[in-house]
């Protein structure tokens, strides 16, 4: 019995007419997409699947969701009086705290009025002697618009793993990525959870507590870092907000898009005593900045080898079980899946009630009325917890059928794996935009950054658009394959490459591997869109210009123009396999 949750719908006619600009998606993309479009003075429709703003913060209500990149930088930058008025009350804070930022966001700017929640579009076709985007949804809407902009996510399909006689399970199944709005009381339950990425390692401890008996079925064991997260103080806040504007200027020269401290140095310069002592200060610290302990971590296997061993004995010293313990040791490169913050995790399997289950090498093999059966022995439960993740980077896509040029459909082009020009664009699709797509930093980087960075850069480009009269914007091929061989080029130089993660659409069977998102940074990376920007927009065919002379006029892409943190990103440090990218 799958759960879904339960959106209350209202009735309103099906729309028709045409826009602007119609925005799919009122997440964090979605909703900075709409102020722009808004402050060019164009029209827009946002058409939203869930029922309220804040995507990804609006789907995942597991227990224990939290960001992993520190609140004060995992916000909006483009509005230094918005950074001023709201105050987060943690480090990382909670889903919901996060949620209501997104709503303080949409009723600040006044947002919700060009937004229709409820609402899944479910295709976009390119009519090219119309020169516009048929936008529908499943709502009967039926609209025209110039432009297709795909605020969709990069993690936001569910993935839920085809195992036999899940119909026939008694209770419920939830997804950590579409969880109940009204929560879910585990309280004399018990309780099986599928999966130990983040959203398992932030739920498991928190249903340990109401559950009593908790069951964890673990294919690939998580390489998990204390989050050490805290409350903050009305002194650090007034301190941190007098400094906003210089913070936000760092993070932007950071290949993360997020600062934090980082040490350059290899860690095979140093001895085995220097770095058993910079890795337990590292760990202290807590968090992503772990890996930046040293500068090679990710590029060198060696290296890697040291941290890994650390983290290892750092749980064989939290888990009582050796047992459970040697389970819970993960064998793969450190940091090479996303890398888990947690806050007791390792420490939950020390509870008597709480028990792992190792599916590596004897899957689940199906569901039953009372439970799980795996390698012949069935586990029984009231309740199981799916959280098996996402459908990575190109799922959302996949839930539209989205129809280019000459009839070909977008699913059809990425069949081998997704090509976008800068993940902002791809050839045969003109005037569709992606925000945060395959082939830009995206997932590297911190989402909101990314996001911002590629709204700014896209209202620019419709503004020039505007300017010289183009009627659609299209990447070429030649520059589109050049540079999806060149993102695939750079992630061979990280470790990250060799693993079997959602980065590389290995999570799921099938999915062609490829690697994703940008790793090259994202300075880098910025300097890269704002040459193709001054170039007058170098790999894109603009066509039906009047006045193709015009200079791109740059409107708001200043604060962008950040000189890199050069001593230690540039492209000749990522070829020299010195970027410590989280
Ligand atoms: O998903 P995941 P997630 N049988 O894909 C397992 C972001 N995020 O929702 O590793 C058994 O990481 C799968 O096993 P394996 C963050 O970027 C951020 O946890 O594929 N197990 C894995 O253990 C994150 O990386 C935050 O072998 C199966 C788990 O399910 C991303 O979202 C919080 C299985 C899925 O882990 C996704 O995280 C939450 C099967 N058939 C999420 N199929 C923060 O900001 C899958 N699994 C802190």
């Amino acid at each position: 019995m799958v759960q879904e949750s339960a959106a209350r719908v209202t009735a309103r006619p099906a729309e028709t007419g045409t826009v602007d600009a119609v925005v799919v998606g009122a997440g964090f993309a979605g909703m900075y997409m709409l102020h722009r479009l808004r402050g060019l003075g164009l029209t827009a429709r946002v058409y939203e699947a869930g029922g309220g703003v804040g995507g990804t913060w609006y789907w995942n209500r597991y227990p224990g969701a939290r960001c992993d990149v520190e609140s004060l930088q995992y916000s909006f930058s483009f509005s230094e009086d918005l950074d001023q008025e709201w105050s987060w009350s943690e480090k990382y804070s909670p889903q919901p705290e996060i949620l209501a930022y997104a709503n303080h966001v949409a009723d600040r700017f006044d947002l919700r009025s060009q937004i229709a929640f409820d609402t899944r579009v479910t295709a976009a076709s390119f009519d090219e002697t119309a020169g516009a985007w048929l936008i529908e949804t499943d709502r009967g809407d039926k609209v025209t618009a110039k432009f297709c902009i795909m605020a969709v996510g990069c993690l936001s399909a569910p993935n839920r793993p085809a195992f036999p006689g899940t119909d026939q399970f008694r209770g419920p199944i939830y997804h950590t990525g579409e969880w109940p709005h009204e929560g879910v009381d585990f309280t004399g339950l018990r309780v099986g959870v599928i999966g130990t990425g983040s959203s398992a390692i932030q739920s498991i401890p928190i249903i340990a507590r109401q559950a009593t008996q908790l069951t964890v079925f673990q294919r690939t064991a998580t390489w998990s870092v204390p989050a050490w997260n805290a409350a903050l103080s009305e002194e650090y806040l007034k301190e941190a907000k007098a400094h906003y504007p210089e913070l936000r200027a760092k993070a932007r020269a950071r290949p993360t898009g997020f600062y934090f401290p980082f040490n350059i140095q290899p860690a095979l310069q140093a001895s085995a005593e220097e770095r058993e002592e910079q890795y337990e200060a590292a760990w202290q610290r807590g968090g992503l900045p772990f890996l930046g302990a040293y500068g090679d971590l990710l590029f060198e296997k060696a290296a890697n080898d040291t941290i890994a061993e650390f983290a290892r004995k750092k749980i064989r010293s939290i888990v009582k079980d050796p047992g459970t313990a040697e389970l819970l040791c993960p064998r793969n490169v450190f940091g090479c899946k996303r890398l888990c913050v947690d806050t007791n995790y390792f420490e939950t399997y020390n509870l008597p009630h709480v028990k792992l289950v190792d599916v590596s090498t004897t899957p689940i093999e199906r569901f039953t009325a009372e439970g799980i059966v795996v390698d012949g022995t069935e586990h029984g439960f009231d309740a199981i917890v799916s959280a098996t993740g996402f459908a990575a980077m190109t799922g959302s896509f996949d839930r539209i059928a989205i129809t280019g040029r000459g009839g070909r459909t977008l699913a059809e082009k990425w069949r081998a794996g997704p090509r976008a020009y800068l993940g902002i664009a791809s050839e045969g699709f003109p005037n569709l935009f992606m925000i945060t797509g395959p082939g830009s930093p995206s997932v590297l980087a911190s989402m909101i950054q990314a996001i911002e960075q590629h709204v700014d850069w896209l209202a620019d480009c419709l503004g020039h658009m505007r300017d010289v009269g183009a009627a659609t914007i299209e990447p070429t091929h030649e520059d589109e394959e050049a540079w999806v061989s060149h993102v695939n080029d750079v992630s061979t130089v990280s470790l990250r490459s060799t693993c079997s993660s959602w980065y590389v659409g290995a999570n799921i069977p099938g999915r062609p591997r490829v690697f994703m998102p940008y790793i090259g940074g994202f300075p880098v990376y910025v300097q890269k869109c704002n040459a193709v920007m001054n170039s007058g927009y170098d790999g894109f065919v603009l066509k039906g210009a009047r006045n193709s002379n015009a200079p791109p006029q740059v409107r708001f892409t200043g604060r962008w123009q950040v000189p890199l943190d050069i001593e230690v990103i540039s492209p000749a440090a990522v070829a020299a396999k010195r970027v410590p990218v989280v």
